[in-house]
């Protein structure tokens, strides 16, 4: 740690209010040059007791930039994970407030529930057998950061970008299906936006959980059973705005649908 707990959460508030104005801020880090891994997921704590104190509950986790499209988008090389608000949740087919955001985009996910508790250092085969289903989403992302740039320590303090998230009714079981063959397409405005597959995400989603699970225990942490978790995007990331209407499209689990007002 390079910063104490007051600058911490001045940094934290900093972020809640850039939030709460829409009005995006430099990124930390061109303040705070010498930020480590443990300041970044501390002002990301930070700022995820606030959220709860305010009355905010946490729905899940989610894991980011796990996917080669994501990480070449955003100019960076290792996945990172933040928390999802139960606020964030939209009913798929809602017509979404564009004006809720500073410079909102969608990502198709798959999303995963968990049944029993994962404990790092684990892999997929440990994984696979403690999920209960598996579900079709699409997160909205929107950084706090000016024109959507910043690097792996700002991007953590910022809850990495987490916005919200429609997710589809079909659930999968895991156990059934060929997760890393599974065809995704994310379309706006009726034409194809981007394409991919389950494999995009560090080979198969599920590989996904095993990477928090192992970056939680560095933090003694652990996933519990009954967590909620998307896994990160598939394809890269599409800019929304007011008039969109975006579809995302999952092979053998449906599709989830939001339009933007
Ligand atoms: C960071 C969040 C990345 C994903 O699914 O890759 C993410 C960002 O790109 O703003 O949620
Ligand atoms: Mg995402």
């Amino acid at each position: 740690m390079t910063l104490d707990q007051a600058v911490i959460e001045a940094l934290a508030a900093r972020l809640a209010q850039a939030q709460a104005e829409r009005k995006p801020i430099v990124k930390i880090t061109d303040e705070h040059p010498d930020l480590d891994w443990e300041d970044a997921y501390a002002i990301q704590d930070a700022l995820r007791a606030r959220q709860t104190a305010g009355g905010g509950r946490v729905a899940g986790l989610k894991m980011g930039l796990t996917s080669r499209a994501k990480m070449k988008q955003m100019g960076v090389e290792e996945p990172v994970y933040g928390f999802l608000l139960d606020s964030g949740s939209h009913a798929d087919g809602a017509e979404i407030d564009a004006a809720a955001f500073i410079h909102p985009r969608v990502e198709a996910e798959f999303a995963v529930m968990t049944k029993a508790e994962l404990a790092g250092p684990c892999h997929l085969g440990q994984v696979l057998p403690a999920l209960e289903f598996i579900v079709p989403a699409v997160e909205i992302i929107d950084s706090r950061y000016e024109n959507f740039r910043f690097d792996l320590k700002s991007v953590i303090a910022d809850n990495t970008s987490a916005a919200g998230f429609v997710i589809g009714s079909v659930m999968g079981d895991p156990a059934e299906l060929d997760l890393p063959s599974l065809g995704v397409v994310l379309e706006k405005n009726g034409a194809v936006a981007e394409t991919g597959a389950g494999a995009a995400v560090l080979g198969h989603p599920a590989a996904s959980v095993a990477v928090l699970a192992n970056m939680l225990a560095a933090r003694g942490k652990t996933i519990p059973a009954g967590a909620f978790i998307m896994t990160g995007a598939v394809t890269a990331a599409v800019a929304v705005a007011p008039g969109d209407v975006v579809n995302a499209r999952f092979q053998g689990l449906g599709k989830v649908s939001m339009s933007f007002r």
